[in-house]
């Protein structure tokens, strides 16, 4: 089997070991924060607690990966930027093709999935299905079997790296087959093995695509969702899972969950039915005064515009613009893109107006599930699982890296309000 990819990771994690080594001893006790305690009862909203070299977000430049904008990795492919997240380089030609090769050799999917997936109700959301069928496979965990064996830590992160590789090559197939049972669009399409990853899977969708355009979005879409560094919710979920040393299957399953939640990854799916329902009460294409009257009313009732604001972001999320300029030049007569432009124009007025969102602006999940509308792929309630099957992209990296580097068990302390009181009257 190809393994250019691990052989990289292998060269580089001693000299990554010395240097959180050296960094530790010579600067441990080197104080970087202080926490407040509105950030204690505001979700931790700021507190610099985690190492996380995959990625990071700056307030004022949105998702930087590896040192590059996500606008300058546009054209890239999914697994060069799954390269990129691991090993801080893109891979070159050969290294691709490798990578490519051994997705594709373990791209086989235990059959007791698909019986896991039949057996389910057919109104269970396509995201409890996701992360289940995630969850049913952890049977195979080559790390799991290692840590019973009793091997030495430091060889675990290997067996990390073959579990995620694993899960990696599988989960296009397990999306596209949950899809096309849900929605009952007939047989699973297998896999081609002359596809790139994204491709593939817009394949397997059976999402019809005369022109190529789809499978342009699907790489569009999973580089754009690949990772946001290592403290939104699902990824700290999957960080802190996998710090317990449970494997990869638990871990993406989790943090799928926390993914699952409309302030979260199901932000897509809450603004696409947002304006689906809109345009069924106005009953036609929305002026802006109306728009603007029924995201008003969604304000007045304490309700949150899905698609705006960010626990991090202060600017328009880049990746909402990425999807912005790849509009504009697919599906500029589209209703529903236009009533997204409409939105961008009006909602953040509302919310400054408010006076209550720190962040008025769109981010991602403002925009992805109109691309998706525009390609027929109208069942919204599906629009969180292609967040999903790009992030564990990130959820992945993160944790290969983690198990790599030896990270401890997560575990930061908590305090009652009480012992806050007593603080105050100090
Ligand atoms: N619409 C209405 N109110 C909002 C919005 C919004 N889009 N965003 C923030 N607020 C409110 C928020 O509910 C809070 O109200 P209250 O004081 O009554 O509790 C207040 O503004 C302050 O919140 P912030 O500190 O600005 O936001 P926070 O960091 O706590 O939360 C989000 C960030 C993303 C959870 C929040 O902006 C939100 O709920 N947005 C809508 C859901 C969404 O788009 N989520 C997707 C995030 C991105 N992703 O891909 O996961
Ligand atoms: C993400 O992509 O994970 C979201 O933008 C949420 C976040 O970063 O907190």
């Amino acid at each position: 089997m190809s393994k250019l990819l691990k052989e990289k990771l292998s060269s580089q994690i001693p000299a990554l070991k010395d240097e959180a080594k050296s960094i530790v001893k010579s600067h441990g006790k080197d104080v970087i924060d202080q926490v407040t305690i509105d950030q204690l009862f505001g979700g931790m909203r700021g507190i610099k607690g985690l190492i996380c070299d995959t990625s990071s977000v700056g307030l004022d430049t949105g998702l930087i990966i590896r040192g590059i904008p996500i606008l300058k990795l546009t054209e890239k492919l999914p697994e060069e930027i799954f390269y990129l997240l691991l090993t801080g380089e893109l891979p070159d030609e050969k290294a691709l093709k490798d990578l490519q090769s051994d997705l594709h050799s373990r791209e086989n999917v235990p059959s007791y999935v698909w019986a896991v997936l039949n057996a389910m109700p057919s109104d269970t959301h396509p995201m409890v299905m996701f992360s289940s069928a995630i969850l049913s496979m952890e049977k195979e965990s080559e790390f799991r079997k290692l840590y019973d064996k009793g091997t030495n830590k430091d060889k675990l992160w290997e067996a990390m790296y073959e579990d995620c590789m694993n899960i990696i090559a599988r989960i296009p197939q397990i999306a596209a087959f949950l899809y096309r049972k849900k929605f009952n669009k007939g047989d699973m399409i297998g896999p081609d093995n002359n596809l790139d990853w994204a491709a593939n899977f817009a394949k397997m969708l059976g999402v019809e695509d005369k022109d190529g355009t789809f499978a342009k979005l699907m790489r569009l879409y999973m580089v754009l969702h690949s990772d946001h560094e290592g403290g939104n919710a699902s990824a700290f979920t999957n960080l802190v899972i996998s710090s317990t040393l449970s494997d990869a299957y638990y871990a993406f399953s989790g943090a799928l969950n926390a993914l699952a939640g409309p302030l979260h990854g199901l932000a897509n799916q809450e603004c696409l039915r947002f304006i689906v329902k809109m345009r069924e009460e106005i009953g036609h294409s929305p002026t802006d005064e109306e728009v603007k009257k029924y995201c008003q009313s969604l304000l007045d009732n304490n309700r949150v515009v899905s698609g705006y604001g960010h626990p991090v972001l202060r600017i328009t999320d880049p990746r909402f613009m990425a999807f912005l300029e790849f509009g504009k030049k697919v599906m500029s007569d589209d209703e529903i893109f236009k009533i997204v432009k409409q939105l961008f124009e009006i909602v953040p007025d509302l919310l400054i107006a408010q006076g209550k969102a720190k962040d008025p602006w769109p981010n991602v999940d403002a925009i992805s599930g109109s691309m998706l509308y525009h390609y027929g792929v109208k069942e919204y309630e599906f629009y969180t699982v292609f967040f999903g099957v790009s992030r564990i992209l990130g959820f992945a990296s993160q944790i290969i890296l983690s198990r790599a580097l030896g990270a401890p068990i997560i575990r930061p302390k908590s305090v009652t309000t009480e012992w806050i009181k007593s603080q105050i009257k100090k």
